[in-house]
This record gives C-alpha cells, sequence and structure tokens, in this order.
C-alpha cells in the first residue's frame, strides 16, 4: 500500500535561516500507523554525523538509584537535589558532559506515596536558569515550573508535590522557558513513580520487577560529547535505555512491570517486542481501566506505558530484544528461574463516569517557518497573556489540529504532541476514529499527525493559577508552541 511522506521536523533555529532540514516519515493511509523513516526531502537518507559505533547489547542496562529522602516528617517526604554538571559514561572509554540532578545521568528515581507529600529543593549549580516540571503531576501552580519561574544560577527553590492522585509513572524535568529541548537533552531528566496502595493490593510484579525504562535518543560526536543541534532533532541516531546505548539487562524468568517513559525532546518511538504481545497496564496517568494487549507501541516525547512481559515464556539462556523501527533498544537476557507469585488481574482500575463537558475549544498547531516561530491559534507564548480561562472541577472538551501537512509550502507535514500541566484529559477520537488501545486511559500527552485532530475530554483542576500547555517536541514548545490556562472559581 502506499504510503504518504511527511515532514517531521522544523530546521532552522539559527541565522533566520527558513526551514532547513526535512526529515520525513511514512505514514500508513490511516494515519495511525508510524513507520519512522528517515529521509531528506529528495527522499535520501541524511548523513548521520554520528559518532562511534554502538556495539549493540554490550554494556548493561542501569536502573536509576531510588533516592533516600534526607528527612521525613509525618506526612512528608524531604530531599534535597542538586542541578550540575557532571560526566557520563554512555559510550564505553568516553566521558560526555552531562547536566543532571544529584549527578547521575538519568537523574535518581524519586518514589512518592499517594496522599503523602514530597518536598524537593533544587539547588542550581549550573551556570546557567533551569527549573522543574514535574510531568503529570497535579501540584499547585507556584510548584509546577512554570516557564518563566526559573531557578538562577547559585540559588535553589523548593517544589512541594502533595501526590494526591491514583499511582502513576511520572517524571521530572527542565521547564526554563526556550532552554527546555537543551537542558533536557543533556540530561535533566530522572522518574518520579507515586505508588498507590490500591494498585500494591494488584499483585503486580513490584520490587526488584518493577523497573523503570527511560528510552531516548542522542548524537554523540567522536570524543563522546553530546551534540544538541534544535534545528535537526531527527539526527540522533544513538538510541539510549536509562542512559546506555542498546544495552543488555538480565532478568529471572518470571513476569516484569516495565515503566516505559519517551524521554527524547523530539523523537517518537514505535516500540515491538520481538513480534511478541505487550501487556500494557498503564498509560501516563496510571493504570488503565483492565490490561491491553497490544503488537507495539508509539510514545511520543514525553508519554508513558507500563507493561508487564513474562520472561518465562522465553527459554532460559533465551533473549528477548525491545525494537524501535530505527532498531534495537534493548535486549532482556533471561539468566535464571525464578518463583513468580505477581499476576495481572483482569480489571486494574474502576472507571469513573465521566461528567458532561461543560465547553468546547478548538486549538490550532502550526509551525511558522519563515519567522521561526511555532504557534498555537497563531501565537506564539506570551507569558503575560492568558490564552484561556476555565472553571476549576468542569470537563471541556478540546479540539486539537495539527495544521502542519505543508510546512513553509513544502509539501510536507510535521507530527506534533499535546501535553497539558496540572489536568489530565481521556483521548475521545482521532479523526473521529476510536484511539488506540493502549491510549484508553487517563493521559497527560497525545501525539498529534500532520492533519489529524483529536478530541480530549480534559478534567480541569484541582487547583488555581495559571499553567501550560504545549507541543512536548521541546523544540517545538522552545519556539512559542505553548499558551497558558488560568484555571478560576
Ligand atoms: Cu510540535
Amino acid at each position: 500500500m502506499l504510503s504518504r511522506r511527511r515532514l517531521l521536523v522544523l530546521g532552522g533555529l539559527t541565522g533566520g535561516a527558513a526551514l532547513a532540514p526535512f526529515v520525513q516519515s511514512e505514514l500508513s493511509p490511516s494515519g495511525d500507523a508510524r513507520h519512522v523513516h528517515v529521509h531528506d526531502h529528495a527522499g535520501r537518507v541524511p548523513a548521520v554525523r554520528s559518532g562511534p559505533a554502538v556495539t549493540p547489547f554490550s554494556v548493561r542496562m542501569p536502573v536509576p538509584a531510588t533516592r533516600i529522602p534526607s528527612v521525613q516528617t509525618a506526612d512528608t517526604d524531604i530531599y534535597r537535589l542538586s542541578v550540575q554538571q557532571a560526566t557520563a559514561q554512555i559510550l564505553p572509554g568516553l566521558n560526555t558532559p552531562v547536566l543532571t540532578y544529584g549527578g547521575s545521568f538519568c537523574g535518581p528515581t524519586i518514589r512518592a506515596r499517594r496522599n503523602r507529600k514530597t518536598l524537593i529543593t533544587f539547588d542550581n549549580k549550573l551556570g546557567h536558569d533551569t527549573n522543574v516540571h514535574l510531568h503529570g503531576g497535579r501540584v499547585a501552580a507556584a510548584h509546577d515550573g512554570y516557564p518563566t519561574e526559573v531557578i538562577a544560577p547559585g540559588s535553589g527553590r523548593a517544589y512541594l508535590y502533595p501526590n494526591a492522585q491514583p499511582g502513576a509513572t511520572l517524571w521530572y524535568h527542565d521547564h526554563a522557558h526556550h532552554l527546555e529541548a537543551e537542558n533536557v537533552y543533556r540530561g535533566l531528566h530522572g522518574f518520579y513513580l507515586i505508588d498507590d496502595e490500591a494498585e500494591r493490593r494488584l499483585g503486580l510484579p513490584s520490587g526488584g520487577y518493577d523497573v523503570p525504562i527511560m528510552l531516548r535518543d542522542a548524537l554523540l560526536d567522536d570524543a563522546g560529547n553530546l551534540v544538541f543541534d534544535p534545528a535537526d532533532p531527527y539526527n540522533r541516531p544513538t538510541l539510549l535505555a536509562n542512559g546506555k546505548p542498546q544495552p543488555y539487562f538480565e532478568v529471572a524468568a518470571r513476569k516484569y512491570r516495565l515503566r516505559l517513559l519517551n524521554g527524547s525532546t523530539h523523537r517518537v518511538f514505535e516500540l515491538t517486542l520481538d513480534g511478541a504481545k505487550m501487556t500494557q497496564i498503564a498509560t501516563d496517568a496510571g493504570l488503565l481501566p483492565a490490561p491491553v494487549a497490544v503488537d507495539r507501541l508509539v510514545l511520543s516525547s514525553g508519554e508513558r506505558a507500563d507493561i508487564v512481559v513474562d520472561f518465562a515464556k522465553a527459554p532460559l539462556g533465551g533473549h528477548v530484544t525491545l525494537n524501535d523501527v530505527a532498531g534495537a533498544v534493548l535486549r532482556f537476557d533471561v539468566v535464571r528461574p525464578a518463583v513468580d507469585r505477581s499476576r495481572v488481574p483482569a480489571l486494574l482500575r474502576p472507571q469513573a463516569p465521566t461528567p458532561t463537558a461543560v465547553r468546547d475549544r478548538k486549538l490550532l498547531l502550526s509551525l511558522d517557518p519563515v519567522n521561526i516561530r511555532a504557534l498555537i491559534n497563531d501565537q506564539v507564548f506570551d507569558p503575560a497573556r492568558v490564552d484561556m480561562q476555565v472553571k476549576r472541577g468542569t470537563t471541556e472538551i478540546w479540539e486539537i489540529t495539527n495544521t502542519d501537512t505543508n510546512v513553509g509550502g513544502s509539501g510536507f507535514g510535521v507530527p506534533h504532541n499535546f501535553h497539558t500541566h496540572l489536568s489530565h484529559f481521556l483521548l475521545l477520537d482521532r479523526d473521529g476514529k476510536p484511539p488506540l488501545p493502549g491510549e484508553g486511559g487517563w493521559k497527560d500527552t497525545v501525539l498529534i499527525q500532520p492533519g489529524e485532530t483529536v478530541r480530549l475530554q480534559v478534567d480541569i483542576g484541582p487547583h488555581l493559577g495559571r499553567y501550560v500547555y504545549h507541543c512536548h517536541m521541546l523544540e517545538h514548545s522552545a519556539l512559542g508552541m505553548m499558551g497558558q490556562m488560568e484555571i478560576v472559581d
């Protein structure tokens, strides 16, 4: 079947260059297959400035260490983390300068408990601004990492997270306006997991069998330096899992819960597991109503999916590989037998009836290649402008269209995605068709292909104040594809 070529990215951040490198994907006519093949606009594979070759499965995948609170009060876990430069060994034998939380590339994992608060003070030891956003967290506006509320070099800021939300795989990352893409790319990202007693009782794989895995890409030069080129975000050929290139991970012959996060600033991962079904149990904001067997997982920047994989189905000594369309991402080596008392119940979470929406809104996402801007409803982000006022505790339908089918008259389209702060949503449909099976739960980020319209049922609240929403392809939000809602009573 013929497929349409689509432009994936706006190039040209610097020097007023209009629409620099075109990179395209191919979509099936249904629009929901996302086989991402990279071409330039003439259909050639672009010259990849890749660094040293990576031998797949030659390094072990680490699991980011869980941070222990420095102080625990009756209702709060207290942490202190510095935002600092460090070196990481991403490629064997080479030291890569990176930006980190607490010195580790992929920051430490914060494990919170539902309804028990977390207070984290971040000390900025970098030479430039940063701030911190808890992606997927329902937190007060002053603690949300508003883009212009930055932590200046040499100072610190405390963020309070109430964790008054169901268990979920969240992550924390930089959100300083115009700097977010580069800061995240260089390493300011880490897991934040909310454990939930109701979830614990389900008997899902837990403890050492509950493994967060951050997937992302990178471009490294021959010396091992991370190269950040916002004009060419698809030229990042090295695939990392928890900060290591195409690693292996030794597992027991039993079920594991794998919390997959796309921590890239731009890449869309399209994942398969050696042709086997994956049991998806959660999406961005927590558990799905029921497990869903999926053949492939499409994760755009910022999206999460928790899956359960039973490695007892592979032979002892065998391998199971997680693949992206661009190549292998991670190989699981089944190295030891195990007793497994975990289970995946048929029902995971009661689905509350969603209230009637009080109003409909339309948002249009588009790039402006001539002026090197990225727009929502024809405007770049302006912190002084409130784009919508919404009433706390209500529900709205947001219809969001990616208008970029023909950027700058090039004939090529660009995908976007859409992330709401504070408010979670249900994806109602894509171009009138039902969402993919794994998209059936509460989400905070959704992929929108060129020309596609999604409808979201957005649950507003529970806090008051100003919160942003934006394209989570961070090179686009950095160019202005961001708006803000003011939540009022
Ligand atoms: Cu975008």
